[in-house]
């Protein structure tokens, strides 16, 4: 499998590429990453230094790897945080060029906006050009609730709401939508879901909620599930071996005491899923 995937790159720590390309690869994904920032470090220190790239180079860089004649074995092209406005229409053109070349390419878009505790963390334009450009044409998408909740218009809370939310989604454009942080107010204390509604049905997954958040973590759930569902043509089978693997993730790195994801030490939970969150269809 190959995967173009169009994100940040930071030199300290791991979000974007940065945290979606190592684990890819350690599952057997060959990764073709394109840089959107030339960071420090993510933007969550609240200071960095470093570039945003130009979409002209952004799309410089995706033209010379379609000019070796790469986009034919593309499985997959994969956004995420895009930096400035200008990006969208680069991976939307991209994407569409990957489909000309190999018809049965999917598109993954993860909508990094930010969080119901940040709020937004990206520049104010990139929600509206996600919701009206790149979520129409987008195969999978991966928001958490808070970004589920503005792509919809909607206050995505229970499971019901989000699970119209997911649906309303899907109306967009998108056949699978994984809802990566479902906080519905009925769960049982310290616990949290992710929800994955595609054409065959919904499936939900709970696990321990750890008493904070590294960044990145989202980045990696979106490239692992979208390998996983690439790979097993299951949705259920993605969302096991995905909880698995990016909770025993956060759970080294929380016991870690350090801020960034131990991405590296963790590389035998991408490797063998321990598979121990049982995945219940709801729908
Ligand atoms: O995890 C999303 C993300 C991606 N890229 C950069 C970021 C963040 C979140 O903080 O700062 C540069």
């Amino acid at each position: 499998m190959k995967v173009l995937s169009i994100q940040s790159a930071v030199a300290h720590g791991h979000v974007g590429n940065s945290a979606a390309v190592f684990p890819l690869q350690r599952i057997g994904v060959e990764v073709v990453p394109v840089h959107t920032v030339n960071f420090s470090n993510h933007t969550g220190y609240g200071a960095w230094r470093g570039p945003l790239i130009p979409p002209s180079e952004v799309a410089e860089v995706i033209l010379g790897v379609e000019e070796r004649g790469v986009f034919p074995q593309i499985d997959v092209v994969l956004s995420g945080y895009q930096g400035g406005a200008g990006i969208a229409g680069v991976i939307v053109d991209a994407v569409r060029r990957v489909k000309e070349a190999n018809p049965s390419a999917l598109y993954a878009c993860d909508p990094v906006m930010g969080n119901a505790k940040s709020g937004c963390f990206v520049a104010p334009e990139i929600p509206d050009l996600l919701r009206d450009v790149v979520v129409p044409v987008a195969d999978i998408l991966t928001p958490n609730q808070f970004e589920l909740g503005f792509l919809t218009g909607t206050s995505p809370g229970s499971l019901e709401t989000t699970l119209a939310s997911a649906d309303l989604a899907r109306s967009m454009g998108p056949s699978t939508v994984l809802v990566t942080s479902v906080e519905r107010p009925d769960r049982p204390e310290n616990t949290v879901e992710m929800l994955v509604v595609d054409p065959a049905g919904a499936w939900i997954v709970q696990t321990p909620q750890l008493p904070f958040k590294a960044n990145g973590s989202g980045d990696v759930t979106a490239a692992l599930f979208t390998a996983h569902l690439r790979q097993s043509g299951q949705a259920s089978v993605a969302l096991a071996r995905t909880a698995s693997s990016v909770f025993d993730l956060i759970d080294l790195t929380y016991r870690s005491g350090e801020r960034e994801l131990q991405l590296v030490q963790a590389q035998e939970f991408y490797a063998a899923p321990r598979l121990q969150f049982a995945v219940e269809q709801v729908r």
